[in-house]
């Protein structure tokens, strides 16, 4: 086990509404794919998420649907929580940003700013409905849009031009909730001075030069060098948390303020000690993963907090992801375009969860925007987990059994190398450490193709050293030998595989190669370059472990998965 200490975190999301696939490939799963990298490298390794309970969309939906907020969030996070658990992913704790830990800290992060001169008060102009005695946030106001005259525009933007404008210039503004009229009307706010940042945080940025992804150091770069600009910290809703000053009663914290706090206040509520190890110690590295519209809250707005509050660790990498489109178009929940979760709360036999992990590792958007496409989640399932991966396991396997009635009795000792051995025990001391290089720098599609690379390898010794004409021949411990071999990659291949196929690998290790042990162990992947398989060995039963999928399996499986939620039929009882 390696010294080092590691803490992963996957961005907080809204339970305004269940996940789409947009959400796990985009933060879930390259964060859960990470932390198991991690474990298996041998760090001490934690991963940490949770729902993000605050914020206006939340009270939007929960007052649509006329339930109280507390009522709409718990119950999401409830199912939030279940899907990510369906969907593998580890985390060490999944918990929420309404508890009293996180208040507690959050307050007491709030009051140290304020000490430290980092907080300071304004005034704004907001709209406000004397009816509903209430200033409105900006979904909470509509009117007609100043440029295309589109009569659903909120606040300061229209959804239907796409502009932006200042709130003076909404026509025919009123409240969304009693639909009476809204007029402007200035309070009392608090900003965070993210101006007196400037020089810490670019000195900051500037270290992560090598090490943010290039459009993550960009991004934080610009928003830096345009000049920062104080930052509103307070809202006019009921719901978050209050804030701890005179005047303030009827406003609360604004959700960007508490949130990534609790990356801190799900730590502690872990343990004690992870807190200590992770957050009071800079020895620790601290990687946020975290979607394309969260990067400059990551790289900007939260690393000021922390370098003017002064007292926790900071994120080592933000590893910023980009967005994900549906067969060309944008997910859309309005309008039911996309991949939607709600399916896997129910046991679906149809949907393979490690065939539907693989695909998606395929499309993280690591360093541009990309597509779900219904034809690739079929063709990588056709051509490369079950014509490259498991073919080799099913051949192998299957060789061993008719030859050898399931029993190898060779040992490395015994190997008379040609050529081709030589290559492939060169390729069981290489490629892990090649593709753990890939899993390190968080490139997740490359260490996917490398581990069908390997898998390819394998097949190709097999092919080129073709056991059955040894049998053949009668040279019987030359085929033996082969089968030794190709085994030996199997397990190897197990250990690599296991941060994204992590059931698969389980199964074949235990059940089908016979092992002893878990290839998804912490610190498992010294084992990866040694050859796990010993003389005497016998496998067990024998499956194809990946289905293929036609297009009518194809169909069904995209009917369960595209089915849109219907959030007031789930809340009606
Ligand atoms: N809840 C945005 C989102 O769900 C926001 C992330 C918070 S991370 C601290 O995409
Ligand atoms: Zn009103």
């Amino acid at each position: 086990m390696k010294n080092e200490k590691r803490l992963i975190t996957a961005a907080l999301t809204y339970v305004n509404n269940i996940p789409h696939v947009g959400h796990i490939v985009g933060c879930h799963l390259p964060a859960d794919i990470y932390a198991r990298f991690c474990r298996s490298y041998g760090y001490n390794t934690t991963f940490v998420g949770g729902s993000d309970m605050h914020g206006t969309p939340s009270l939007v939906t929960a007052q649509e649907l006329n339930i109280p907020v507390e009522e709409l969030t718990s119950n999401l996070h409830e199912i939030h929580k279940k899907i990510y658990e369906k969907l593998n992913i580890s985390y060490d704790i999944y918990s929420n940003t309404h508890t009293p830990t996180h208040e507690k800290i959050t307050t007491d992060f709030f009051l140290d700013l304020n000490k430290n001169g980092y907080i300071t008060e304004g005034e704004i102009e907001m709209f406000y409905c004397e009816n509903c005695d209430m200033f409105l946030p900006d979904r909470f106001v509509v009117g007609t849009c100043p440029r295309c005259n589109y009569e659903s525009a909120n606040g300061d933007q229209c959804e239907k031009c796409d502009s932006l404008f200042s709130l003076n210039e909404l026509k025919n503004a009123h409240c969304k909730v009693c639909g009476k009229p809204a007029n402007l009307k200035k309070s009392k706010h608090i900003f965070l001075k993210l101006s007196n940042a400037t020089e810490m945080l670019d000195k900051w940025i500037e270290t992560k030069k090598e090490i943010f992804r290039p459009h993550v150091y960009a991004e934080a770069k610009k928003w830096v060098n345009e000049g920062l600009k104080d930052r509103c910290i307070s809202r006019d809703i009921t719901w978050g948390f209050p804030i701890p000053l005179k005047g303030y009663e009827n406003k609360v914290l604004y959700v960007w303020f508490d949130a990534p706090i609790g990356y801190i206040s799900i730590t502690k509520e872990l343990s004690e000690q992870k807190y200590k190890d992770l957050w009071l110690n800079d020895n620790a590295k601290i990687y946020n993963f975290v979607g394309k519209d969260n990067i400059q809250f990551h790289t900007v707005f939260f690393p000021s907090m922390l370098l003017e509050q002064g007292k926790y660790n900071k994120a080592y990498n933000v590893v910023g992801l980009n967005f994900l489109n549906y067969e060309g178009q944008k997910f859309s929940k309005s309008k039911k375009i996309g991949v939607f979760c709600n399916a896997l709360l129910n046991d679906n036999p149809e949907v393979d969860i490690d065939t539907l992990r693989a695909y998606l590792t395929t499309i993280i958007p690591e360093n541009r925007d990309t597509d779900y496409k219904w034809e690739d989640f079929k063709n990588n399932c056709n051509a490369e987990l079950v014509g490259k991966f498991g073919n080799l396991f099913n051949r192998t396997l299957n060789m061993i059994k008719s030859y050898f009635n399931g029993t190898l009795n060779c040992d490395e000792k015994d190997l008379n190398q040609n050529e081709l051995d030589a290559e492939i025990l060169n390729a069981i001391t290489e490629m892990p450490t090649k593709i753990a290089e890939s899993f390190e720098k968080a490139e997740l599609r490359d260490a996917y193709k490398l581990i069908m690379n390997y898998a390819t390898i394998g097949n190709g010794y097999l092919e080129k050293s073709a056991p059955w004409q040894l049998m053949k021949q009668e040279k019987v411990k030359e085929a033996e030998k082969v089968l030794f071999n190709a085994l030996n990659l199997c397990a190897s291949l197990c250990i690599v595989a296991s941060p994204i196929i992590p059931t698969k690998v389980t199964e074949l290790w235990q059940n089908q190669i016979g092992l002893e042990g878990n290839p998804t162990k912490n610190d498992m992947w010294q084992n990866a370059s040694k050859l796990n398989i010993k003389k005497g060995h016998t496998i067990k039963n024998i499956q194809p472990i990946f289905e293929r999928i036609d297009n009518e399996k194809l169909e069904k499986i995209k009917q369960i998965l595209a089915e849109p939620f219907d959030i007031a039929e789930h809340f009606k009882k």
